[in-house]
């Protein structure tokens, strides 16, 4: 993409940037110090000369449809593909032209998301409610880096941590951890929730091809016991590793999972205690707990506040994908990671994957009115990838209040959602062609199949290429009679075109392809939280919740419990009550 001319303007109201008083240590539930990062921002995208002009494109957008922008510029689809990191970008079938991707950039501009991009990289603490770093980048960073939090290096611990989860990770692939009985570890459970499972999960489908297949792998999270009960079936605790998965090692689901798994293991060894330190490695920020489970903290992966629970998979969290994929598999994952990291960070804007997929984002849910986003993978291996990028984004930016605490006047993140081609094409796609609401659509897919039968990974591509290309330029009336359709039946099979899509054409997918598309999403979803100005890397929206749950298991437990919730929950408690 050639930068366009509007890049060079320069903002008149640029985000103003104060200082806060220096916090005084961590900030518990209650709040403490204000903030000590330059983060508390008043910037209001609204307020830019960008937003403005975007406001006005988007009333003539309709006018201007992807038909005419292809007529009009015979080398659109070269001009708004990158292509970068051994894959292929295309943005053309975004409904953008050369001035809404102007004032795009320059609303990026406005919102400082380069020089924020800079502090997140640098450590400085711009998760200000939990007063914590974002340093996921340090995760992937090179052994001769120099990341500093508080004064330290975090680089040097990121390393040490690897290299113990390497040596553990071959034992486990040599067949040298060993079961209390002497039998060698076959069969590895991850037990955890939400961050702690969606990575290790979708990452183990993503890579299976690339992993020991020899070895079983099973994740557990939902406290419903039916998702421990079909985990373990079949397994034999003799020869199965639990790796319990909390930062905290206090999470309700993961605790009883992870008790429930303890108890199914004692059970098989007579009750004796000592079998947990074979059968049970913990990865947590969270040692006394940890001990206190009765694991080893000689067997505990530890990690660091400044990584969040959706940004960790390439922390100890990935200890699964390390055994699964090995070593040098997972440092390809991290090499991944770590490419699309620079290339956010050294690319310039107009050419920049992660921006220019937040801003293609902004423009459809702000100004177009896109709520949701399909990410539709064409590769069976991205089962789980909808369902990470959910979290990744949906938990970041699902937020309502500004950095500065003021309720926000725009839209923020759409719902996130999808399942891998061509499945869907025969059941919700219907809707996305011809249904009243526009649904972005992210298309992956990859060049080089995995697993070759004759030309059906042909036929896959093609059906992606296909509804890229049927979302974008439809099919008129006119078209739709020209093949003799009956009058009356023209209207149900037009499509009217005009839905914008991305793809995202990779060479093959391999462990470092992983890293990069997740890193490509990362960064997405940071530059989207900083135009929105909301704090990306909080999660008290889930609070709330968690504490009503316990009170109420609390009221299921008692025998006559005294109920204090509105008509409905109550209502709907003593009727569970008398049946379970
Ligand atoms: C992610 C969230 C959340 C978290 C889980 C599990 O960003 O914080 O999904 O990962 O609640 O938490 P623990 O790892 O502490 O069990």
């Amino acid at each position: 993409m050639s930068p366009p001319a509007a890049t060079k303007r320069r903002p008149s109201n640029r985000s103003t940037v104060r200082d806060a008083s220096p916090a005084k240590g961590p900030r518990g539930a209650k709040g403490g110090a204000k903030p000590s990062v330059k983060a508390v921002r008043d910037f209001r995208p609204d307020r830019t000369d960008a937003w403005k002009r975007l406001v006005g494109y988007a009333k003539r957008s309709d006018a201007t449809t992807l038909r005419m922008l292809f007529a009009k510029d015979p080398k659109r689809a070269t001009k708004l593909s990158i292509e970068a990191l051994d894959m292929r970008v295309d943005f053309s079938k975004q409904r953008v032209d050369d001035a809404i991707l102007g004032d795009l950039l320059a609303l990026a501009e406005a919102a400082d998301v380069r020089g924020r991009a800079k502090a997140m990289f640098a450590g400085d603490r711009i998760n200000i409610t939990e007063d914590r770093a974002v340093l996921h980048s340090a995760l992937r960073a090179p052994r001769n880096a120099s990341i500093r939090v508080d004064g330290t290096n975090v680089v040097g611990d990121v390393h040490e941590t690897l290299a113990r989860m390497a040596a553990f990770a071959k034992r486990v692939r040599d067949r040298r951890w060993l079961g209390h009985s002497g039998r060698a570890i076959t069969s590895i459970v991850n037990i955890g929730i939400g961050g702690s499972d969606l990575g290790p999960a979708m990452a183990y489908e993503a890579l299976r091809s690339f992993s020991d297949r020899n070895l079983t792998f099973r994740f557990v999270s939902n406290v419903d016991p039916t998702d421990f009960s079909e985990a373990i079936r079949g397994l034999d605790p003799a020869t199965t590793l639990f790796i319990v998965s909390s930062k905290t090692f206090t999470t309700l689901e993961t605790m009883s999972n992870a008790k429930a798994a303890r108890a199914w293991c004692l059970k098989a060894f007579k009750g004796d205690q000592k079998a947990t330190a074979r059968h049970f490695v913990a990865v947590s920020t969270n040692a006394e707990e940890v001990s206190k489970f009765g694991i080893d903290t000689a067997n505990m992966f530890g990690f660091w506040d400044w990584v969040g629970g959706r940004y960790s998979m390439d922390s100890a969290i990935g200890l699964s994908t390390m055994i699964a994929i090995g070593q040098s598999g997972f440092a390809e994952l991290l090499g991944g990671f770590r490419d699309m990291d620079q290339h956010f960070i050294s690319a310039p804007p107009s050419r920049n994957l992660p921006m220019l997929m937040g801003l293609v984002g902004i423009w459809n849910a702000n100004f177009l009115g896109a709520g949701s986003v399909a990410v539709l993978p064409y590769d069976q291996y991205l089962s789980r990838f909808s369902a990470y990028l959910q979290q990744l984004e949906m938990e970041s930016n699902g937020k309502s209040v500004t950095l500065d605490g003021k309720p926000v006047h725009w839209n923020t993140c759409p719902v996130i959602w999808g399942q891998p081609g061509t499945n869907g094409q025969h059941a919700f796609y219907q809707m996305i062609h011809q249904g009243s609401w526009i649904v972005p659509c992210d298309f992956i897919g990859f060049c080089e199949p995995i697993n070759p039968v004759g030309d059906q990974h042909d036929q896959l591509i093609a059906n992606m290429f296909a509804q890229a290309e049927a979302l974008a330029f439809g099919k008129t009336s006119g078209e739709v009679a020209a093949e003799g359709v009956a009058d009356w039946l023209v209207p149900h099979k037009v499509f009217a075109g005009n839905r914008p899509s991305t793809t995202i054409l990779c060479e093959a997918l391999t462990p470092r392809m992983l890293g990069r598309l997740i890193a490509l999403y990362e960064h997405k979803v940071f530059v989207q939280g900083t135009i929105w100005n909301v704090n990306s890397f909080d999660q008290w929206g889930v609070e709330l919740g968690k504490v009503l749950a316990k009170r109420i298991i609390g009221e299921l437990a008692e025998a006559k419990p005294k109920l204090g919730h509105d008509g409905s929950t109550n209502a709907l408690i003593e009727w569970y009550r008398k049946r379970r």
